[in-house]
Order: C-alpha cells, then sequence, then structure tokens
C-alpha cells in the first residue's frame, strides 16, 4: 500500500523518496501515538482545537490555522531552508564547509546532545498533561494545546535526526525517548526540571517564560552546528518556541493585571485579602518565579565544563548568534569565574573561555528573564505600585556546577547552611501557597469567559476574537 507522506507527514525531507527513513518512521508512529494517548493531555483527544500546523517553511505555509482533534495533528518533518555554501562558524574546524552527514568521530557526542534535546520535549507534555481540567478560558485551554503538539513536533524533529543518521542505536534511542517518563522513579526524564510537577497554571507560565527560554538558548547554540541538518532542524524550531514564550509572558502580565484590579477594588496589597478576593498575592508569584528559575539555570550544565569546550572546539555546539562574536575561535581567551571558596567567601577562577561555554549561555539566558521581568515590573508601575520583582542570583539553589549545594540568598549572598534550611521555605512556593494556587484552578469554558484570577489577554489568536470558540468542549 502506498502512503502520501506529504499529507500524513508534511515534510520537506523528501520522505517519500526515502525507503529506509520511511521503514523506520512507520515503526515508530504508532508507539508515538500510544504514548499521546497514554501519556498526552488528558481528555479533549477528541474535541475540535483551533491549531497552528506547520505545513511548510515558508512564511505563509508554516502557520496553517484550522479546527483540528489533537491526535489527528500533522507532526511534520521541516528543516530550514539551506544556506548556499554554508561553512563551520566556529571552533578548531572554522572555515570549513559543513557536514551533511555524521562524522565518525563525533557520533557519541552528537547522538548524546540530540537525545537529551528530544528526552524535554515529551517531557514536557507529560508535565503538562492535567491542565486541560483547569483551564481559565478556551483561549488558554488552546494555547495549552498548542504548546503540546508542537512539543510532540519537537520530538518528531530529534527523531527524524536519530532515524535519518544514527542507523540503529538512533532507532534504539528514539524508542528510549518514549520509554522514559517525567518523575518516573524507575526511569525518569534524562534534565532535572522536567522532572518537576507542573500541577498549576501558575507553574505553566511559569515554565514556558523559563524553561522554554533555555529551549530557545539551547536551540540557537545548535542552529549554529556544523552537522547542517540538526542546525537547520532547530533554526525551524526555533519559529515554534517564540509562541511558547509568548504564552509564558503574557500568561504571568495576565495575572499580575488581574491583581492589580484586585488591589484596588479591596484598596489593600496584603496577601491574605488579595487571596480572600479570589486572586494571587504578588508574594507568590514572587517565591514561583524563584523556583523555575533556579531550577532553568542548572539546564545550561556546570559553570566550567569540558563537555562544553568539546562540544565548541569540534563545532557541535555553538554560541547563540556566534556570528556577532568578534573572536569564533575562543582559543586564547579567558573568562573569570566567580566561586565559592572554603569559607562562606567567594574567590575568582579564571577558565579557558571554551570551557566557560555554558557559563556565556547561561548569562545571556539571565538576560533575556530580565527583560520580561521588565515587561511586569512596567505593569506594576504604571499602576502606581510599589512592588517589583527581582530575578535570584545565579548561584541561589543551584544543583549543577560550581554553586551546587552551596547555601545562598536569593540575591546569592553566602549564608549557613542552617540559616539556609530555616528561610528556603519562605522563598519558594510554600506547601500553602500552593494548596491555595490550586484552589483558584477552576475551569472555565464559557467562550470568552476568564477565570476570577487571571485578566483577558489583549488580544485573540490569528486575528479571531477573545471570545472565539477556540476549542469545541461539548
Ligand atoms: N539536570 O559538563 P556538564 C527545551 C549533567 S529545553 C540533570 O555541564 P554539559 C524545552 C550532564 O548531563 C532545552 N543533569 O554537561 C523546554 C552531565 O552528566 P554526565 C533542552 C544535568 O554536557 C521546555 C553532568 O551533569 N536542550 O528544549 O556541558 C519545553 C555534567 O554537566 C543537568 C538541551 O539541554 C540538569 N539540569 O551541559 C520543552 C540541549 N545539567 O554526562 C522543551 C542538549 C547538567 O556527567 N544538552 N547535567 O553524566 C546539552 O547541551 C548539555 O547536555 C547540557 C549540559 C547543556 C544540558
Ligand atoms: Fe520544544
Ligand atoms: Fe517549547
Amino acid at each position: 500500500m502506498s502512503i502520501n507522506y506529504a499529507e500524513k507527514i508534511p515534510n520537506n525531507v523528501e520522505l517519500g523518496s526515502n525507503r529506509t527513513l520511511q521503514r523506520a518512521l512507520e515503526q515508530w508512529q504508532p508507539a508515538f501515538l500510544n504514548w499521546w494517548k497514554e501519556l498526552g493531555p488528558t481528555d479533549f483527544q477528541a474535541n475540535d482545537v483551533y491549531l497552528r500546523t506547520a505545513i511548510s517553511v515558508d512564511a505563509k505555509g508554516w502557520a496553517h490555522y484550522d479546527y483540528v482533534k489533537m491526535p489527528e495533528y500533522r507532526w511534520g518533518i521541516f528543516l530550514a531552508d539551506p544556506e548556499h555554501d554554508r561553512r563551520v562558524g566556529f571552533g578548531d574546524e572554522f572555515g570549513k564547509p559543513v557536514w551533511q552527514q555524521v562524522p565518525g568521530e563525533h557520533r557519541s557526542a552528537l547522538r548524546r546532545l540530540i537525545v537529551t534535546q528530544g528526552d524535554t520535549e515529551p517531557a514536557s507534555v507529560e508535565q503538562q498533561r492535567l491542565l486541560g481540567h483547569t483551564a481559565p478560558s478556551l483561549y488558554d485551554l488552546r494555547n495549552l494545546f498548542q504548546v503540546n503538539v508542537e512539543e510532540g513536533r519537537h520530538l518528531w524533529a530529534m527523531v527524524y535526526l536519530l532515524h535519518a543518521y544514527f542507523g540503529r542505536d538512533g532507532r534504539e534511542e528514539a524508542e528510549e525517548l518514549l520509554a522514559r517518563h517525567s518523575g518516573d522513579a524507575d526511569n525518569p526524564r534524562i534534565l532535572a526540571t522536567f522532572n518537576e510537577p507542573i500541577r498549576d497554571w501558575l507553574s505553566f507560565f511559569m515554565f514556558t517564560f523559563f524553561t522554554d527560554r533555555d529551549g530557545k538558548f539551547q536551540l540557537k547554540s545548535f542552529a549554529e552546528s556544523s552537522f547542517d541538518p540538526f542546525a537547520r532542524t532547530c533554526k525551524f524550531m526555533l519559529t515554534e518556541e517564540a509562541h511558547h514564550m509568548f504564552v509564558g509572558d503574557t500568561g504571568i502580565a495576565r495575572v499580575v493585571r488581574r491583581t492589580l484590579e484586585v488591589m484596588s477594588e479591596t484598596g489593600s496589597d496584603d496577601p491574605d485579602t488579595v487571596r480572600h478576593a479570589g486572586a494571587v498575592d504578588l508574594p507568590t508569584l514572587q517565591r514561583y518565579l524563584n523556583f523555575w528559575f533556579s531550577s532553568s539555570l542548572d539546564l545550561f550544565g556546570a559553570d566550567a565544563s569540558s563537555n562544553a569546550a568539546q562540544y565548541f572546539a569540534t563545532g557541535i555546539k555553538g554560541r547563540p548568534d556566534e556570528k556577532k562574536f568578534a573572536d569564533h575561535l575562543a582559543a586564547g581567551t579567558s573568562f573569570d569565574l566567580e566561586i565559592p571558596d572554603g569559607s562562606l567567601g567567594t574567590r575568582v577562577d579564571t577558565i579557558p573561555m571554551r570551557n566557560a561555554m555554558n557559563e556565556v549561555v547561561r548569562n545571556a539566558y539571565v538576560d533575556d528573564c530580565m527583560k520580561g521581568l521588565t515587561h511586569w515590573n512596567r505593569i506594576l508601575e504604571a499602576a502606581g505600585h510599589a512592588y517589583r520583582f527581582t530575578l535570584p542570583s545565579t548561584r541561589f539553589r543551584r544543583g549543577i556546577g560550581s554553586w551546587a549545594n552551596i547555601p545562598t540568598d536569593p540575591a546569592g549572598n553566602r549564608i549557613t547552611q542552617e540559616a539556609y534550611d530555616a528561610q528556603l521555605g519562605s522563598w519558594l512556593p510554600s506547601d500553602d501557597d500552593r494548596a491555595f494556587v490550586g484552589s483558584l484552578m477552576q475551569r472555565v469554558t464559557e467562550p470568552g469567559k476568564m477565570a476570577g484570577w487571571i485578566a483577558p489577554p489583549d488580544k485573540g489568536v490569528k486575528d479571531r476574537p477573545v471570545d472565539y470558540e477556540y476549542v469545541r468542549v461539548v
């Protein structure tokens, strides 16, 4: 039987004429659909959702909007257009032609990075699977599902690379991507943040703001890779990533707006008063922010990393926007790292620049996060309110790198373990905070209506009004 691949799996990788790839994907697809049904969004699988589907990479085709039932979403395989005569942009191979096949000596490093990237995509879908039950509006429900199907597509993107370029062990890794599960005691997801539960929409917005943003920076680093199919795959994924961060940024902004309304109505900024009126008090938002930001910082790896140096030297993984740097070799230069010393102090350790690449990328990420905070703080300022959100120090609550398990306060000052243990509960969401936020999570399904803890969005999706029926729930 012949399958119309362009129709079933939209692609620009000539899937229709590649028998080996077809066979691998045909085997994997039923497993993917089973996984989606078991560990994807609970319920709503039979409902029509107003979704964007990528059907080609050009400006018109990549964003096609229509009602789709999620299991019928056409998870496609797209690479950004090739760049004529593209050359290695950094490291020891600078200026040589990029690779269209995987060089034998870089095979295991590339496979490891593709698997780590691929692992996060289905992990996030698993983390978010229950949120549909408590969506604050149909608009938000639709955005959740848009993010979910696209993370599913990102998994397809990595599975395509594994199937097309890594033979038998690539196929085995592709199966493993569906076997590990977020939070599973025996077979968890690879990176810690992707095993943290996302039980409420505040966590979802923080996650899409802070954790999807790690995705942005990792994908931008891979978009520079000398392994050209990998670079082009990641470049296209970035077009979808922008919407995920938009959901987080505007989601938090809408919560802040609603809280400000309630504070103005009640004439009080006392957290208990705000909570009694059914909104999220600002200090609780700050604690959620502290949690997801500090967790996401670990995703950049150790600040001094010989792995990172190796990836850069060999041309496997670059820096985001590598073209903006003057020196693409980073061979003779160094980086000053501030690390903890033995006695509650810090000292400077000068390390080779290449070993500091994780830290360079992390710092760029922190700057980018700051822009979101500025957005939220401007809303507070415009309302004449004195409260401001702050980003914790990159030393705070770290589990990876020089600052792992070093007790500091959110400002990054070293403190004793006792002082840390005594105060950590007040810096992160408490059980009580989570229970309160949980109590607000009531599902709203009337088109255009919002739950009481969140303001409506400025506009709807793709020229549709806010009260459009984004998900047909009946
Ligand atoms: N949790 O030498 P290091 C996304 C491990 S998000 C647990 O610094 P390296 C998305 C590390 O594996 C983007 N373990 O490592 C967002 C290593 O273990 P081994 C995801 C961690 O390689 C939302 C050891 O610690 N993409 O797309 O320089 C929704 C030493 O570390 C963690 C990628 O991550 C952690 N947080 O850097 C959906 C890109 N961090 O080998 C999707 C691919 C480190 O000693 N991954 N370890 O056993 C990489 O580029 C690198 O693996 C890392 C780590 C940057 C993550
Ligand atoms: Fe993704
Ligand atoms: Fe994402």
